[in-house]
């Protein structure tokens, strides 16, 4: 009897078919953001980034160049299972030589080679308008800036950015989900919290005022808490950013790095289902902020994959990546979050869920602890061992990485 096999029946015993678990795994779809791999550089502007984001690190090899970008992807890809997606954002447009096309007026062709990339290799795309980080943020502030000018270029920008989604969405002939992430705040206390707000609304009804297929294209609005140096005011709070996917049927995403340390995403899942047909989620880990660390196999991690499962909403809810540490291989850095939210899915998918339902129902929650804990020990490495036998795979991607790192980072200047 090989070690899945007898895992398999250890499983059995609480009333878990593995077969069923593994194959939903391989089915689930994760968006994987493009820029762990250039500390959310892109290639379309010279400014640092900003918005009260960022990335912190300096180890070797960051991509700057599309090839380099591609390259380091196909490289982090191929070590990690499951079924994928490619989450881009505008600032990685792709011009030809010599060419320099603004946010607000970038078009599909600037990202055909991207398309031509993705269908190469059977991904969907997902993307994002891309509104910091520029010359046209105004003061900290885009589509809720007192200025004309910049709240007008950043709302074209947002209209170019549907029709980029709609053509990956006809190109790779899977939706495609925008969103729009806002980083518009004030480092210290703000005279009038409406006035901002309310351009930040009547912004966003023009952008969707554009007619586009809403079976292509899902439309996501992210909130935050805070940015770093925009602690005390945030345009795009949890309160407008639900409200407003609320008001306009557009679908809202938590990014679990947005909301006070013991505020849990988790949490919050099971009612935006009951409310909204779609959610989407980026998944992260906040260390004491939105730090952005890679996704660890940790509870918050297993406890958000816990809410999908038991929700049945594994084909309702968006789940995407999100995090950018610069301080480590940035290849393994992809890899170790990537798989750690597959192995969060995993760990969910192989609870006895019907079973906790059915003792909570009954108030049996002493039984409901002991079994949780209970699970904790049973033989989970074997069935994710199981998982990336079937993949192809294997736990060690570490000499991988290090191989490409002496063979193609180390050398880049
Ligand atoms: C920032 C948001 C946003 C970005 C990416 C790059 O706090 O989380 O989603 O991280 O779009
Ligand atoms: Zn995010």
């Amino acid at each position: 009897m090989t070690r899945y096999e007898s895992a398999k029946e250890i499983y059995k015993g609480y009333g878990v078919d593995t077969e069923e678990a593994l194959k939903k795994l391989s089915e689930t779809m994760i968006s994987i953001h493009c820029w762990q791999g250039d500390d959310v550089v892109g290639f379309d502007s010279p400014s640092a980034l900003s918005g009260g984001i960022q990335t912190t690190g300096n180890y070797p090899g960051r991509a700057t160049t599309p090839e380099e970008l591609m390259a380091d992807i196909d490289k982090a890809f191929s070590l990690i299972p499951g079924k994928k997606k490619l989450n881009l954002h505008a600032c990685y447009a792709i011009f030809e030589e010599g060419e320099f096309v603004d946010r607000d007026k970038i078009e599909p062709k600037h990202f055909a080679k991207w398309v031509e990339f993705a269908k190469a290799r059977g991904w969907a795309l997902d993307f994002n308008p891309t509104i910091f980080a520029h010359p046209m943020v105004k003061n900290d502030l885009t589509l809720s800036s007192p200025d004309k000018e910049t709240r007008d270029f950043w709302i074209n920008h947002c209209k170019q950015c549907i029709k980029i989604a709609e053509y990956f969405a006809d190109e790779t002939g899977v939706p495609c989900v925008m969103n729009i992430w806002i980083p518009d705040g004030f480092k210290d206390i703000p005279a009038d919290r409406l006035a901002p707000r309310k351009r930040f609304k009547e912004a966003l009804d023009e952008i969707l005022s554009v007619p586009y297929d809403k079976t292509k294209v899902y439309i996501t609005l992210e909130s935050k808490v805070f940015g770093i140096g925009l602690e005390s005011y945030t345009v795009g709070s949890g309160e407008f950013s639900l409200s407003y996917s609320n008001y306009k049927g557009i679908t809202p995403l938590m990014d679990n790095g947005h909301y006070h340390p013991t505020e849990m995403v988790s949490d919050k899942i099971s009612s935006l289902l009951l409310f909204n047909e779609k959610i989407a989620l980026h998944v992260t880990r906040p260390v004491r902020w939105d730090s952005d660390h890679v996704i660890l196999f940790d509870d918050e991690t297993k406890e958000i994959a816990k809410e999908i499962v038991r929700c049945d909403a594994l084909d309702r809810v968006f789940i995407a990546t999100d995090y950018f540490d610069a301080s480590i291989n940035r290849i393994s850095a992809w890899v170790t979050g990537l798989r750690n939210m597959s192995k969060a899915l995993l760990f969910a998918l192989l609870q006895p869920n019907a079973k906790l339902q059915a003792l909570q129902e009954e108030h049996k929650i002493t039984e409901i602890q002991v079994l949780q804990e209970e699970m904790k020990t049973a033989p989970f490495g074997d069935i994710w061992n199981e998982y990336l036998t079937r993949q192809g795979l294997s736990n060690n991607y570490i000499d991988e990485v290090k191989k490409y790192e002496a063979e193609v980072l180390a050398k880049r200047a």
